[in-house]
């Protein structure tokens, strides 16, 4: 017998994405529900060969139900998450929400899976950041294996992220720009067809975005409170998987050939580094793919233990729903939670 699973925001790109990847990946549900606002009531999505027709949040009794992919936006979680916990059913919540919160663990099960255990104060878990998931998970055994005193990171983040409309406004900007129409930003500050724009989310007071403040606050509360890290992250115009350029300073000596066979070994990660033409992943190929790639990995000589690398992966997989669907994956396999058609 199986679980009750509930894909809340079931119509956007990560829920669809969810819903896909519990296909994918055979999680043992009895029951999958779609769920959105009430004006996708009845559209239909698609999980695995089967259609399922959207049901509307309010009508959905949660008791039912034994774990619930939520990715519908702050405010929805907010509002609905803590009911949801209330009612019995544990929400793995992908937006901002809960992420700071103490009695919320923030997962990424190939770095720090254990933590998950605390997650029934609240019966709510949150999923980090798109930009935040790939790069801890190749932090991770770099950190153990040299300790990591500070990562300087720019991002080059494709404008899925941003969500199904900022998908489209780059594909009619350069449409329009092809056929000498006038391009008018919408969900972007700026132009994003043929450009690209150092701002993701809002300012904070010390001139850094919200998007960079959350990759410190995150890396720091997923993987170690004494890593110092400073971002810079840009919209670039790629529809989907996030970039990054990464340089790490770490605490002791680690070579690029050491670092190289210790992340071939590392859960999530795949090290493609052939110093040749092509011989590293874009984001292109990033797409639809699980891993977390590393290429470019290099000694950075300017300082004493450094290492400079590239860090490519599917945003909306990797950085979003395949995460979670793996959080509810160590919520089956360690027994943490029971499931309902058994009860
Ligand atoms: C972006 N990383 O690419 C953002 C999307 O905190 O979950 C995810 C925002 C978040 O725009």
């Amino acid at each position: 017998m199986g679980y009750k699973v509930a894909v809340v925001g079931a119509t956007g790109n990560v829920g669809r994405e969810m819903l896909e990847i519990l296909a994918e990946r055979g999680f043992p549900a009895d029951e999958v529900l779609a769920v959105a606002s009430r004006r996708s009531q009845g559209t239909e999505v698609s999980y695995g060969d089967k259609t399922l027709k959207v049901k509307a949040l309010e009508t959905v009794d949660f008791s039912q139900y034994d774990i619930c992919l939520m990715s519908a936006g702050g405010a929805i979680s907010k509002e609905w998450s803590p009911k949801i916990g209330a009612a019995g059913c544990v929400v793995i919540d992908n937006s901002s929400a809960w992420r700071m919160d103490p009695d919320v663990p923030l997962i990424v099960p190939e770095v720090n899976a254990d933590a998950v255990a605390g997650f029934a104060k609240k019966n709510i878990i949150a999923n980090p950041n798109c930009s935040t998931a790939q790069l801890v998970v190749a932090l991770k055994p770099l950190h153990e294996r040299a300790t990591i005193k500070r990562v300087v990171v720019a991002t080059y983040q494709s404008v899925s992220g941003a969500g199904k409309d900022a998908m489209d406004e780059l594909f009619s900007q350069t449409r329009a720009i092809f056929v000498n129409d006038p391009v008018e930003p919408q969900k972007f500050p700026k132009r994003i067809a043929f450009n690209l724009i150092p701002q993701i989310d809002v300012f904070m007071e010390d001139g850094f975005t919200k998007e960079e403040w959350k990759m410190t606050a995150e890396t720091k509360k997923i993987l170690d409170p004494k890593i110092k890290l400073t971002a810079t992250c840009v919209r670039v115009p790629v529809f989907v998987s996030h970039s990054e350029a990464v340089n790490i300073e770490f605490e002791n000596p680690i070579s690029a050939d050491e670092a190289r066979s210790i992340l071939r070994e590392a859960p999530g990660c795949l090290v493609v580094d052939k110093h040749e033409p092509g011989g590293y992943v874009t984001p292109y190929e990033a797409t639809g793919e699980d891993a977390t790639y590393i290429s470019r990995i290099r000694e950075d000589i300017t300082v004493e233990n450094g290492l400079s690398m590239w860090i490519v992966a599917d945003n909306l997989r990797k950085g979003a729903a395949l995460n979670a669907v793996q959080i509810a994956e160590v919520l089956v396999n360690r027994g943490l939670i029971g499931d309902r058609a058994a009860a």
